[in-house]
């Protein structure tokens, strides 16, 4: 019987790596609250990513819902329909309307090009997500955003480790907050981090992610518990460790698909990650209607061989009920996001996937 294979699987070290983190923890009794753990797991993110200054969260969802908080962005917020359903939802925690815009079929990210036609005298901000781990358009965003006086958030949940000509793609944005789920190229069992260009911006999303405390008897703002806890940051501090031979291992498994499934009648693949330079935290492949069955066959095809993908990300958000009536949800308004919704299937990536295990997976693809 051959065993499942999941679109993900977490990195997880040997036990014994841990052991000694868990034992200062019992020692000390610092358990959360900003502790030894937490301050050095910041540091040690700042001199790996190469930014000055971040705010490590509970989870990315609390990171956005805060991030947009420290800005304070109201109103409405253009945004992408295009990704987990967590972008928009952190959108209305904070009673902000969502303003949805199409994406660029290349990199299904939000599409430049599209957003100057929603701004209205409501827009404060524009919400955009590096969707698998693909930058975003960032020139044409930050040149949109001062001409019409617009902060930019960028839900960088899947981009650890992407870089560009200058660095981590985090930099860029108001703020940038990237996800250390379990499902994540880097992951702290659950965690996030809020990347901040300066040190008062950090001090104030700290403040917000303590209920906006300030000191012990002082509350400035309705705050939240967005807090990460010691054994997630030490566990932090330990992945760090590995995560260079970990994002190695999954170049590996990247080409390794794309060399065996490259030139498929009706299969259609991102650019390499290479070329946009993203971390192939995803291998997302879009079923064209030439190919032989429909996304939706494949998918069950391969469930029946015990190869788990996902249709991230169907249905698209504007679909979901919380969100459809509004006017920028409409099929006509998003036509290149419906079309990714009813194309894409993510195939199971991670560093611990064999060659043999991808070779199976193509076989199952090019054989339907
Ligand atoms: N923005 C974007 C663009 C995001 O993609 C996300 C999260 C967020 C914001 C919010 O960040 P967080 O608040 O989550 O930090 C997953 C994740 O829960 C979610 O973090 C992620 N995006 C989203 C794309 O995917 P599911 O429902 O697909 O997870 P699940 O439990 O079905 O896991 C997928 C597979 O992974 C499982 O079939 C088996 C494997 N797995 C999963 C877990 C949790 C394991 O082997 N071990 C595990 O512990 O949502």
């Amino acid at each position: 019987m051959t065993q499942p294979i999941y679109v993900a699987q977490p990195d997880l070290p040997p036990l014994e790596e841990f052991l000694p983190y868990l034992r200062e923890i019992w020692g000390n009794k610092i358990l959360t609250n900003g502790g030894p753990f937490h301050q050095q797991f910041e540091q040690a993110l700042c001199d790996h990513l190469g930014v000055k200054h971040l705010s490590l969260c509970s989870n990315g969802t609390l990171g956005l819902v805060t991030a947009l908080q420290a800005l304070g962005v109201t109103g409405e917020v253009i945004t992408t329909p295009y990704s987990f359903v967590a972008s928009a939802h952190s959108l209305l925690w904070n009673r902000i309307e969502p303003v949805f815009v199409d994406i660029d079929p290349a990199t299904l990210t939000l599409d430049p090009s599209k957003i100057e036609a929603a701004i209205t005298p409501r827009t404060s901000a524009i919400l955009a997500v590096h969707c698998y781990g693909y930058r975003c358009d960032v020139d044409a965003i930050r040149a949109i955003a001062d001409k019409h006086g617009l902060k930019v958030i960028y839900d960088a949940a899947h981009a650890f480790g992407v870089r560009d000509a200058g660095g981590s793609v985090l930099r860029h944005g108001d703020l940038s907050v990237v996800s250390f789920h379990a499902t994540k190229v880097f992951h702290t069992f659950e965690g996030g981090a809020i990347v901040c260009p300066n040190a008062e911006t950090k001090r104030h999303v700290d403040h917000l992610k303590n209920f906006g405390f300030v000191d012990e008897t002082t509350v400035v703002e309705a705050g939240i518990n967005g807090k990460m806890s010691e054994v997630n940051a030490a566990f932090g501090l330990l992945q760090l460790q590995h995560i260079r031979a970990s994002l190695a291992r999954r170049r590996h498994v990247d080409a390794a698909y794309r060399e065996a499934l490259e030139g498929t009648p009706g299969i259609r693949l991102l650019k390499s990650a290479d070329e946009l330079e993203a971390n192939h935290s995803y291998f997302p492949i879009l079923v064209e209607e030439n190919f032989s069955i429909s996304r939706d066959a494949l998918y069950e095809k391969l469930r029946s061989h015990g190869v788990f993908s996902r249709r991230y990300f169907y249905p698209l958000i504007a679909n979901f009920p919380m969100y459809r009536h509004m006017a920028s949800a409409q099929a006509e308004n998003l036509p290149q996001a419906n079309a990714a919704a009813n194309k894409v299937l993510c195939l199971p990536i991670y560093s611990a996937l064999s060659l043999a295990d991808v070779t199976r997976i193509v076989n199952i693809v090019r054989g339907a």
